[in-house]
C-alpha cells in the first residue's frame, strides 16, 4: 500500500517541478557515482525558494533503494559524522544547498547501482507543499575534486 501511494504521488507530483506556482526551484541535482561495492549513495542539489513561506522537507523517497534519509554531515571531535535530520528547511526568498560536507539526501541499500549518465528520481516530501520529483544526474565523483577543495577555504 505504501508503495502504491508513492507511485500515485509520483504521478501527481511530476507537473509540479515544471511550473510550481509557489516558486520552489531545484537546481543542479546530482548523485556521485559510487564504487561497485557501495550500498549507500548521496543526492545533492540546490533548492531555491522564490515564495514567501519557508518550505520544509520532511522526508524523501527514491525507487531502487531500501531507505532514504535526510542527513547533515558535521565535524565532531575531528571526525566527519552524519546526523539524521527530521527536516531540511528552505528559507523564504532564500536557498538551501545540499552539498558534500553538509546537508544531503542519503540513499541507503541500493538494489541496482546507478552509473554516470543515469538519473535517480528523488521525491521530496514537504510538510506544507505537494511532493516534488527531482531527477538527479549520476556523475563521476572525480569531476567534483576541484570544487570540493574550494569549499575548504
Ligand atoms: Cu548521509
Amino acid at each position: 500500500m505504501k508503495r502504491l501511494f508513492a507511485v500515485l504521488l509520483l504521478a501527481i507530483a511530476l507537473p509540479v517541478q515544471a511550473g510550481d506556482p509557489a516558486g520552489l526551484e531545484v537546481r543542479d541535482a546530482w548523485v556521485p557515482e559510487a564504487p561497485p561495492n557501495a550500498r549507500v549513495l548521496a543526492a545533492y542539489m540546490t533548492l531555491v525558494n522564490h515564495g514567501e513561506r519557508e518550505r520544509v522537507i520532511r522526508s524523501a523517497d527514491a525507487p531502487g533503494f531500501e531507505r532514504v534519509e535526510l542527513h547533515l554531515s558535521k565535524m565532531q571531535d575531528g571526525l566527519a559524522k552524519m546526523i539524521k535530520q527530521e527536516r531540511i528547511t528552505v528559507p523564504a526568498g532564500g536557498e538551501r544547498v545540499l552539498a558534500p560536507g553538509g546537508y544531503h539526501i542519503m540513499l541507503i541499500g541500493v538494489q541496482e547501482r546507478p552509473t554516470a549518465g543515469d538519473t535517480v528520481p528523488v521525491t521530496l516530501n514537504f510538510a506544507d507543499h505537494p511532493p516534488v520529483v527531482v531527477e538527479a544526474e549520476v556523475r563521476k565523483r572525480g569531476a567534483m575534486g576541484g570544487h570540493m577543495h574550494h569549499h575548504h577555504h
